[in-house]
Order: C-alpha cells, then sequence, then structure tokens
C-alpha cells in the first residue's frame, strides 16, 4: 500500500512538472495499441510521412488549410526506450514494396508541428507518438486479478470450442497436477510451456483469438526463461490460502512476480501518461477466421477498453493526474474491402466494443471508431458474375497467399472479391446454423469471407514530386485524435 500510495505522488508530481513546462507549448502522448500484426507500424510509419512530408489529408483541417508551416522530428523525451525506426519503416514500404517488419517492444517518436492557430499566432505542439504492444494492455485487468480468479478465468475459457481443441496437451498435464502438493519447478516447467504452445495456438491465423494474456508468454523478450514467466494456472476448489511450500504457493508467487515485474512498471512508465489513445483492431483477421474469433474479439476489446479504468481507481490519481480524454478505434486495412463496406465495418467494430464504448463515454472520455487503412494497398473494380456485379478490389496478394486453387506468387496483380459486409453487424455475431464461416472451421471453399493480405502500393509521387502514401480516413483519425490541439 505503502508502495502504491509513493508511486501516486511520483506520478502526480511528475504530471504538476509536465503541465508547467508544457502550457505554453503543449504536448501531446498519443498510445499507439493493438495486437500483434493490427496495423500498429504501418498506421505510425504513414502518419508521420504525411506530417512531415505532407500527405493528402483534406479532412485533417490545420494541414489541409495550409495553417502547419513545418512538421519535423525531434529527439524524444524518454532516454530508456526504443526510438520508433521511422526511417527504415518508411524505406521499406517506398522502395521495397515490402511492409516492415514485426515489432516487439515498446517504442517511442517525437514530432513537433509548427502551426499558426486560427486567431493568427504561431504556436508550436509537440506529439509524442507511444507504440506499444497490445498484448501489454490485455495484462492490465491482471492488476485487479488474483491469482485464484485469472487461473480459473483462463481454465474456463479454455474449456470452450475452439480452444478446447488446441487447449488438450496442456488439459492433460494440468489433470495431472496437484496444487497442494510440494512445489516442484520441473512440473512448473512444464506447464508454463505447454499453456505457452496453447496460448500461440490461439493466436495462430486460422483461429485469430485475441484474449491470450499473460502477454508476455508470447513476447518475453529478455525475460524468457526467468521464473516470472514460468508459472500456469492451476485447478483449485477454494480461493486460499495455499499452504506453504506447495505448488500452488510457487505458482501464485510467480504470477505476483510478473505482476510486479512486467505489469506494474509499464502501467506506471508508460500506461498511466498517456492523453490520448488509438486502438487498432484487425477485425477482417477475425472475420476471415470465423465467428468464435469475432466473439473472442469482442471480449478482449472490452478488456482493453476496461483498462483505461484502471488510471482512476483512486482519488489523488483522479485530481491530479491527466487522464485519456479521446480514445479512437480503427478497423485497420480496409482497403482490403471495397469502400462501400467501410461503413459497415466500422458499425462491425463500433458493435463489437459497444458496452465499453458507452462506458468510456459516461467517464467522459470522447470515443469515435473508424474504418481506416494507413496505406491503401488496393484500387477498385467491378467484376461480372453472370449478370451480377461484384464490388472487388485489385491487389498484388503477398507471396503465400491462396484462394481456391491459386497460390500467389507475389507479383501477380489480380481481382479480389472478398465478400459483402453485413448491413446490420448483429448478424455477424449469430449462432449455430446462422453463423457465417470462417477458416477455423470449413474449408477455403466455404468461407462466407476471404480478405488477402496484399503487398504495399506502388510508388506515387505527389506534385511536388514527394512520395505520397495513398490511405484511407487517416485524415479523419488525425482530425480526431489532435485536431482539436491545433485551433
Ligand atoms: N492492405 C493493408 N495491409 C496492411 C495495412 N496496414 C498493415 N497491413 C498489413 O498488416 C501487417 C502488419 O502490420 P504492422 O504495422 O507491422 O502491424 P503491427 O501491429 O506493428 O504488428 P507487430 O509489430 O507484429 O505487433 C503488415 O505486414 C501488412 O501485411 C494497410 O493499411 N493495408
Ligand atoms: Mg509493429
Amino acid at each position: 500500500m505503502v508502495d502504491e500510495l509513493i508511486e501516486q505522488i511520483r506520478l502526480a508530481t511528475k504530471a504538476i512538472t509536465d503541465f508547467g513546462i508544457h502550457l505554453f507549448d503543449p504536448t501531446i502522448r498519443l498510445g499507439v495499441t493493438g495486437l500483434s500484426h493490427a496495423g500498429k507500424t504501418v498506421f505510425i510509419s504513414a502518419l508521420i510521412h504525411g506530417l512531415v512530408r505532407g500527405g493528402r489529408f483534406p479532412i485533417f483541417e490545420a494541414l489541409a488549410g495550409g495553417r502547419i508551416a513545418r512538421a519535423y522530428l525531434a529527439p524524444q523525451p524518454d532516454d530508456a526506450v526504443s526510438r520508433f525506426d521511422y526511417e527504415n519503416h518508411i524505406a521499406a514500404l517506398l522502395n521495397k514494396r515490402d511492409w516492415p517488419s514485426s515489432t516487439r517492444q515498446i517504442s517511442e517518436l517525437r514530432v513537433v508541428i509548427e502551426f499558426q492557430s486560427l486567431n493568427g499566432q504561431q504556436r508550436k505542439l509537440t506529439l509524442d507518438i507511444v507504440d506499444y504492444p497490445g498484448e501489454w494492455l490485455l495484462d492490465l485487468p491482471l492488476l485487479t486479478k488474483s491469482y485464484e480468479s485469472w487461473a480459473s478465468e483462463t481454465i474456463r475459457l479454455s474449456r470452450e470450442r475452439p480452444r478446447s481443441d488446441l487447449a488438450k496437451n496442456w488439459h492433460l498435464h494440468l489433470a495431472t497436477l496437484n496444487p497442494d502438493a510440494t512445489e516442484n519447478e520441473q512440473e512448473a516447467l512444464t506447464a508454463a510451456r505447454l499453456f505457452t504452445e496453447y496460448l500461440r495456438a490461439c493466436r495462430d491465423q486460422n483461429y485469430a483469438l485475441s484474449l491470450l494474456p499473460p502477454g508476455r508468454f508470447l513476447m518475453p523478450g529478455d525475460l524468457a526463461n526467468t521464473p516470472a514467466l514460468t508459472f500456469a494456472p492451476l485447478e483449485l476448489s477454494t480461493y486460499g490460502p495455499p499452504s506453504a511450500g506447495s505448488l500452488w504457493a510457487m505458482m501464485r508467487r510467480r504470477y505476483e512476480s510478473y505482476r510486479a515485474v512486467v505489469v506494474r512498471p509499464f502501467f506506471r512508465d508508460h500506461f498511466a501518461r498517456l492523453d490520448r489513445q488509438i486502438v487498432l483492431v484487425d477485425a477482417l483477421a477475425a472475420i476471415n477466421a470465423g465467428p468464435e474469433a469475432l466473439r473472442d474479439l469482442e471480449h478482449a476489446l472490452n478488456e482493453v477498453l476496461a483498462a483505461f479504468e484502471v488510471g482512476r481507481k483512486t482519488l489523488m490519481s483522479a485530481l491530479l493526474r491527466p487522464r485519456i480524454d479521446r480514445i479512437l478505434l480503427a478497423a485497420t486495412k480496409a482497403d482490403q474491402l471495397h469502400h462501400t463496406s467501410h461503413d459497415r465495418l466500422e458499425n462491425i467494430l463500433r458493435r463489437l466494443a459497444q458496452g465499453a464504448i458507452s462506458k468510456a463515454e459516461a467517464a467522459g472520455a470522447q470515443v469515435d471508431v473508424v474504418a481506416l487503412s494507413a496505406v491503401r494497398a488496393t484500387r477498385e473494380a467491378t467484376a461480372r458474375r453472370g449478370r451480377q456485379q461484384l464490388p472487388c478490389v485489385v491487389g498484388v496478394p503477398l507471396p503465400g497467399e491462396a484462394v481456391v486453387g491459386e497460390i500467389f506468387d507475389g507479383e501477380t496483380e489480380v481481382a479480389i472479391f472478398p465478400g459483402d459486409l453485413p448491413d446490420d453487424p448483429n448478424t455477424l455475431l449469430l449462432g449455430d446454423e446462422k453463423a457465417f464461416r470462417g477458416l477455423a472451421t470449413t474449408s477455403l471453399q466455404n468461407v462466407d469471407f476471404r480478405f488477402l493480405r496484399v503487398r504495399p502500393p506502388a510508388l506515387e509521387m505527389t506534385e511536388n514530386g514527394v512520395p505520397a502514401l495513398p490511405h484511407i480516413r487517416l485524415d479523419r483519425a488525425l482530425q480526431f485524435l489532435i485536431g482539436d490541439k491545433l485551433l
């Protein structure tokens, strides 16, 4: 408790100092998050490129109205956090037509925007963009969960389909464990390994299940093989306390270490300092996989958004600490769909996060939902099938992507009809016979939707000879996230 209090005071003092420094030159810390592959790196790279090199952003008022004099990269404020590797990411996109490689760490970058306010004054906005894995966000609810409740929730979830099929090996081992037996390192190691394999199988593309805490089990970094990652749920009949020296006591102790070493520092050093947040969601990957993945995503989104409440637990933090006042939920890779489905994709995401959105709004935050493509990699076309006109997208599928009867080589351009999203998002969440069919349960031939991953677009130049990156609604996202600070 005393620790927590000291932590709160430290944060509050920092907030006040930051406030003083930033009174005239405001700084916004923008958190960008999403589960692995959601599109964080591409989003940030395109956003910075658009700001620094002048993108085509008609809806981003300050830029479209000519009030931004210049925007440039500046040294970041946190010395212990990796720098977001903007130059290499953008070079891969522009020069090689490759997507940037996957990133596993928190990173940040500072952009300074010099602009003219609406009343003609020269002003400066400093934007700190912090990119962190969404898996870390899913860990935040662990702050308020005991080992026992985490274990029972995790086991319950793993008994539902399709997870139960993926959890077989782990469940077999789990059944052999006696929580009250003497602690045993080998048993803990095996349990942690099988549990991690189960989590990894859930994340596999055909399943695309989202709710996978503890996040570091799948991205251990320098904590690999430490006791803080060597634990797993046990089947318990009571809430304890466990007897000293038991396997249960050992697991519980390590779970506590995980919270102390991983979750709390992330909360304190990064999460609690954010002003604005964008959560990127690859809803199309979940739709590809099937109804279970979509329901899982719904659950994960609600957990993620609930994490934003952890910050207002105490009176002191509520009074003194700046809070996240805007949250944007963005469905990424909307270019895999024809534009006639973009609004529907927004509705689906809004429907998935419905409960959490109302809660965040009730607490005073503004929430918006957008379907965007940070880098638009397709164009549109209409194909004919008999008398039917099918709205298609045209792009170059990544090597290895497949449709019935064809595996693509990464060079050939094709027209893809991905399927029409329904007008009413609820139809995607129906169960049993009415459920749509996805890759997790059926073959390529029978799926209702198929969104293909495509290569980045060929290079385009603006009138000024600057390489332009086409996008969908990236400007709307930017307007919502920082537009009000550029007035
Ligand atoms: N078509 C299309 N694909 C995209 C877009 N943005 C991202 N992608 C695809 O999604 C993949 C993942 O994007 P990243 O930006 O690397 O995702 P991330 O969230 O940073 O992923 P991790 O670093 O692995 O956590 C890319 O390699 C692309 O294949 C987009 O706007 N359009
Ligand atoms: Mg990344």
